[in-house]
């Protein structure tokens, strides 16, 4: 087995068998000691019909050009082209868009988590690509945490060099007694690790927690956030109230005198203006735990009780990524830092505050990341941008401004749209306004590999290869393991790689220098090996020569973290080594975010009532919608392998609905319902379980878009029935976790699943 030749995946390493050149099987690799079972979904779709083995252009816009019929996207028939036509195509397009509009219009931000694999990184060679002509509108921040990402830095002075390090999983088993995660540990999303795993960690580090005694309280609406083996205490609390939950544990420390006034006073900024709010004085309402109890639907003394245990222990607050994914997500993380202040044990090993524990198996290891090279994009002259989640607003309103972290900046007028590496139709909120949106574009390009709702939904589609294909090396930096990914079999049909299609272009574009420097793509993937050597090597981290990585095919460069995190490091000496904000300390009053002015985003942690949720006086019969990471996939990769396949029901995505609310609709285990609200709606099929609590209806992403001709979604993408709207005027990030719908149980016939098939396709008849 150890001889198989290995790849990289997101979920994970595997070894792979073929046999006459078509994939056979996926086998763990043999040093994973919890594999995810994700990786085998692809041995089934890399060949079959949902492979898109040629290059496609949508009929209408072949027959009349750019801007044709836009209302027929994803209805229009492809028809499929050869790659010099292809090429054509694009090319001429991209000259007309530069020369009419400028490529301010090029909008080619392309999110996406795309494949692993430091070189073929899709979004990178779209870019550089584009850079070579001039630019392209960029968006910034994630959908996993745009609130945090915008509000952090404010707070503590940097974002990203805190989330993956800042809490650390041997630390918690020596020193923690109180783990309170917000919103869990979930093991399903630590299968996951951007750019490569090799070995999953996460649940052996709960169970190790739970063995040493450190007691788990999740706050969530879900039981199964943290393991049942670690007998955590369940707080079902309303979705999308965290904030006010974390004020309340503040406001009783604050009446106890549980606070601990020298850190405050050494270590933090503006905690008077916080407790002036808490207090009640700013606004006339006590933030007590009654007033959490009533929002949250805690029970108070729960509340209380948690607040006392909490100071009396050695407490770590695990603060999980989907908060910042609703209404006002810069709260709840604001808060908690503002809690976790006030413990006054922020800096401590295995205690304070770490950003979310097992959202990736990358979060919570305390080894050194490794410096690595990525594949060089180049200069983008082009300096309009959007925040990610401003995608249907920018095709919606161009020339109009929005505020963005203090600024006013414009929406361009994105003539051409282009995505590889990312699928909308899978991260976007609110689907039905997002088509609406699909419709400005004169020119949709998409490079992707399979026939999912966003190919489908393209004007021209270039067909990609898999990982499986072509040769990388997985180095993301965030996993130990450097892996060689071997190609194992040829491209499929005329599928290319990104490098490859961007090539093609560049020389039809008399740019082919530019972009290739004269390298081959090997040449290209020797060069980021050897810059990624070095600059290990200049932070005494020695990786194998090229030869002896491809010989033992891969390599576990494992270094213990040589440096205390930064928050040890300024807990240690503030003056020495200040935090990177305007006072050095912890900002708990941010006199720069006051200074904007928000009327959704003031100057310390405050609740603000979400734009949907179970308190509203008009809730009615509207269930809460978390629309959480699915188990049995990354988003909607794979959802046509076997792997997700086996988890659907009737074909349709499963929707957990809690006992009381099943019964009160008639609904039974695997009945279908229907899920909707004044945006759209989907079918799914029901899941009767307390493991949800009452008033709250779980179902992952993932399931493709399958719209019937109402616009229907027929297989259970939740995406048709979340909001568009942003967390705030600050971070302007997504808020897919808040969100109401009505479910009701579906009668008549079943509509058949599409979602799978391929569009109709037409021969090139010229
Ligand atoms: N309702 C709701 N929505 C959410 C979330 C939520 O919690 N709730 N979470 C959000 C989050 S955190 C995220 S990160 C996003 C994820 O959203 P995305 O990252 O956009 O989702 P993926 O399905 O991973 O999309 C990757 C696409 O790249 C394609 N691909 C794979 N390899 C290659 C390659 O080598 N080249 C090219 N060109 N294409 C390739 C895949 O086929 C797939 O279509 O979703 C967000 N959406
Ligand atoms: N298997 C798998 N793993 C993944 C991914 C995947 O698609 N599949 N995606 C990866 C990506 S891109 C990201 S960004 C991370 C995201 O990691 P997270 O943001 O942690 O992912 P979620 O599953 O959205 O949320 C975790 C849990 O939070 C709970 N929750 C939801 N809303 C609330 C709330 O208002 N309050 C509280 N307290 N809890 C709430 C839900 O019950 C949910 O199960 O996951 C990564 N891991
Ligand atoms: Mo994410």
């Amino acid at each position: 087995m150890s001889d198989l030749p290995l790849t990289s995946t997101h979920w994970g390493t595997y070894r792979v068998e073929q046999r006459e050149g078509s994939i056979t099987a996926l086998h763990p690799f043999e040093h994973d000691t919890d594999p995810s079972p994700i990786g085998k979904g692809i041995v089934d779709v890399v060949e079959g019909p949902s492979r898109i083995t040629q290059p496609m252009v949508r009929k209408s816009w072949l027959e009349t050009g750019p801007g044709a019929a836009p209302e027929r996207r994803g209805r229009d028939p492809f028809v499929a082209v050869d790659w010099e036509t292809a090429n054509d195509l694009v090319a001429t397009e991209l000259n007309r868009v530069r020369t009419e509009f400028g490529n301010e219009s090029i909008f080619a931000g392309s999110y996406g988590w795309a494949s692993a694999g430091r070189f073929h990184h899709a979004q990178s060679q779209l870019r550089r690509f584009l850079n070579c002509i001039g630019g392209h509108t960029q968006s910034v921040n994630t959908y996993s945490f745009a609130a945090g990402e915008v509000l952090v830095p404010h707070v503590l002075g940097g974002f990203r060099a805190f989330v993956y390090s800042e809490g650390n999983w041997d630390d918690v088993i020596q020193e923690c007694d109180l783990l309170v995660a917000f919103g869990g540990v979930p093991i399903k999303n630590g299968q996951i690790s951007q750019g490569g795993v090799g070995n999953h960690v996460q649940r052996d580090n709960v169970l190790a927690a739970a063995d040493a005694g450190v007691s788990f309280v999740n706050i969530s609406p879900l039981r199964s956030d943290v393991l049942t083996e670690a007998n955590a205490e369940w707080l079902a609390a309303r979705p999308s109230t965290d904030t006010a939950i974390l004020l309340g544990l503040a406001h009783t420390l604050l009446v106890e005198g549980l606070e601990d006034r020298a850190f405050l006073e050494k270590f933090t900024e503006g905690f008077a203006r916080f407790e002036a709010y808490l207090r009640g004085e700013t606004d006339g309402v006590e933030k007590s735990a009654e007033w959490a109890a009533e929002i949250s639907e805690l029970d108070v003394e729960t509340i209380r009780n948690l607040a006392r245990r909490m100071a009396t222990s050695n407490t770590m607050i695990s603060t999980s990524w989907s908060m910042t994914r609703q209404d006002h997500g810069e709260q709840p993380f604001w808060a908690a830092i503002a809690l976790a202040s006030m413990l006054g044990q922020i800096g401590q090993p295995g205690r304070g505050l770490a950003f979310g524990f097992s959202a990736m198996n990358s979060v919570g290891n305390r080894y050194a990341r490794l410096p690595v090279m990525a594949m060089p994009q180049g200069p983008n002259p082009v300096k309009s941008f959007i925040p990610v989640a401003r995608i249907s607003d920018m095709l919606l309103n161009p020339g109009e401004s929005f505020d963005y972290d203090g600024q006013r900046y414009t929406y361009p007028d994105a003539r051409i749209v282009w995505w590889a590496g990312g699928n909308p139709f899978h991260h976007h909120q609110d689907l039905n306004r997002m088509l609406e949106a699909w419709r400005r574009p004169d020119t949709i390009i998409v490079n992707d590999w399979c026939w999912n709702a966003q190919t489908k939904h393209a004007d021209i589609v270039l067909p990609v290869n898999t990982s499986l294909e072509r040769e990388d090396i997985a180095m993301a930096g965030l996993d130990p393991f450097v892996v060689k990914m071997d190609k194992v079999i040829d491209s499929v049909g005329q599928s290319r790689s990104d490098h490859e299609i961007f090539r093609g272009l560049a020389e039809h574009l008399g740019v082919a220098d530019d972009f290739t420097q004269g390298r081959s793509e090997r040449e290209w993937l020797e060069w980021i090996y050897e810059e990624s050597r070095r600059i290990c090597a200049a932070n005494d981290i020695d990786l194998p020569s090229l030869a002896d990585l491809e010989r033992d095919r891969w390599f576990e460069a494992k270094t213990p973290m040589a440096e205390p995190t930064v928050l040890e490091r300024f807990r240690a000496d503030p003056q020495q080594t200040p935090l990177k904000t305007p006072s050095g300390k912890i900002e708990i009053f941010s006199e720069t975010i006051a200074s904007f002015g928000y009327d959704d985003c003031g100057g310390h942690p405050t609740w603000y009532e979400p734009g949907e949720w179970l308190g509203q006086t008009d809730v009615g019969t509207r269930l809460h919608l978390i629309s959480n990471q699915p188990t049995t996939k990354l988003h909607s990769q794979l959802d046509h392998g076997s792997v997700s396949r086996a988890a659907k029901i009737s074909g349709r995505e499963p929707i957990t609905l809690h006992p009381n609310d099943a019964a009160a609709r008639g609904i039974e285990s695997g009945d279908i319902v229907r899920v909707f609200n004044e945006r759209g709606s989907c079918l799914c099929a029901a899941i009767v379980d307390d493991v949800v609590r009452p008033q709250v209806a779980q179902l992952a992403t993932g399931a493709w878009f399958d719209p019937d001709p109402s616009g229907e979604c027929k297989h259970g993408n939740p995406n048709v029935v979340t909001r568009d709207k942003g967390t705030s005027k600050l971070a302007q990030g997504p808020t897919a976790h808040t969100c109401l719908v009505e479910v009701q149980k579906f009668e008549g016939d079943l509509p058949a699943i599409t979602a799978f098939d391929p569009p109709l396709i037409e021969p090139n008849t010229p």
